[in-house]
């Protein structure tokens, strides 16, 4: 029978041994298609980008790592990027392709009718591996923005079809200690169809392709009132389940702080993460965030994400899972409910504060980031230069 304080003890574990992977993009200027805000102090290049990144890790103690994004995050010299950020204290994590962003991919990237194009889209890819060789980065982060606009206009099934030869092509050229991560998105920047747009085709694509293809859930990729911690625990049933990237919306991708717009959705996703022993690092589930602050302070919108995962972790830590199950097992509908909710309706902040403050951090890191003066020091030096952005 686990005491309370083993318990107690048991939970700050894991709440000190979480990590949670930034995106470099969310520190860039962002916007809408109507707007691209700029705001003084962004990074102009890769290098600022992991200095902001490991000023989240100084004060939250809980992001080590940055996924980069190629050709935003392009550099000659990547084993001096890698140095760089080791001497910060950060590692690199996933490597995201762009297939987005170019006039050659209008029709299409690797489900493009054309061989020429479908080969560039490829050869993006083998480079992306490259860049994984040198930083040391174990994850090729894929999502597909291939679709069309309109019935007819092309055919589903042979694009699936050139989609699964060039996501073959690109899994052969994977080293044997690298995954592939497949994203999938139900709408945007297509409207009839999307050639990845549920968890579903990802899921199916990545059976194809080998062991070591798992699926990307973004939670702003479904459409309105998906039960995403039902996909959730399907992938991780299938261990399947390659990564997160995690944000919040309200409508469509927002892109959003996660848990801003849902904090109980978050709750009940880190309920089936908990409930599966899929927290630990062991588990292949690459917790990373996927955001744009369009308007916010870039970094401490950063820090208080990562407060946002940590706080829906705890309480999901907090769950009661022996008299769970057996009101799951009892048919007691509303005592399993109740035992949930009494662990979402838990206050978990004095507990984060503990937990930060045996690490040696401050208990509220955005107070102490904010008395750090690091934002009016980066706003003083980055004059000049271009920022960096999405370059859309
Ligand atoms: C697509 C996406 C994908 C990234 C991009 C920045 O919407 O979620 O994960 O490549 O955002
Ligand atoms: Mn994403």
């Amino acid at each position: 029978m686990t005491t309370p304080a083993t318990a107690e003890n048991g939970v700050r574990d894991a709440l000190a041994a979480q990590t949670i992977e930034l995106p470099s993009w969310a520190f860039g200027n962002s916007g809408t298609r109507f707007k691209v805000f700029n705001q003084a102090g962004v990074p102009r290049d890769p290098y600022e980008k992991i200095a902001d990144v490991a000023q989240v890790h100084a004060y939250t103690g809980a992001a080590p790592r940055v996924s980069l994004h190629i050709p935003w995050d392009l550099v000659d010299d990547y084993d001096a990027l890698a140095a760089h950020a080791r001497d910060l204290g950060v590692s690199i994590g996933a490597i995201n392709s762009n297939l987005f962003q170019d006039d050659d991919y209008m029709l299409g990237s690797l489900t493009h009718p054309d061989a020429r194009v479908r080969a560039k889209a490829v050869k993006h890819h083998l480079d992306c591996i490259d860049v994984m060789r040198a930083t040391g980065s174990t994850d090729l982060k894929l999502w597909l923005p291939d679709g069309t606009n309109y019935p007819g206009q092309d055919d589903i099934r042979a694009r699936q079809d050139r989609l699964a030869d060039g996501l073959a092509e690109i899994y052969a050229a994977l080293d044997e200690h690298h995954r592939l991560l497949l994203e999938y998105k139900f709408f945007e920047p297509y409207f009839y169809t999307m050639d990845i747009p549920d968890w579903g085709t990802s899921l199916v694509h990545c059976l194809a392709l080998g062991e070591r293809a798992t699926v990307v859930l973004d939670t702003g990729h479904h459409a309105p009132n998906t039960n995403i911690e039902f996909i959730v625990a399907q992938l991780i049933r299938l261990g399947r389940l390659g990564a997160f990237d995690f944000n919040s919306r309200f409508y469509a991708d927002d892109d959003l702080m996660v848990g801003a717009a849902d904090p109980f959705q978050l709750f009940r996703i880190m309920n089936e993460i908990v409930g599966a022993d899929a927290l630990r690092a062991e588990s292949g589930v690459n917790f990373m965030l996927d955001q744009c602050h369009n308007i916010e302070p870039k970094i401490q919108a950063q820090i208080r994400s990562v407060m946002n995962v940590q706080e829906a972790t705890a309480k999901a830590l907090l769950v009661d899972r022996e008299a769970l199950r057996a009101a799951q097992t009892s048919g007691d509908v509303l005592g399993a409910n109740g035992l949930l909710m009494d662990a979402y309706n838990t206050d978990v902040r004095p507990l984060l504060a503990q937990v930060r403050q045996d690490q040696g951090l401050a208990a509220d890191p955005i107070a102490a980031y904010r008395a750090s003066g690091y934002g009016e020091k980066i706003i003083a030096e980055r004059v000049g230069g271009t920022q960096a952005g999405w370059g859309a």
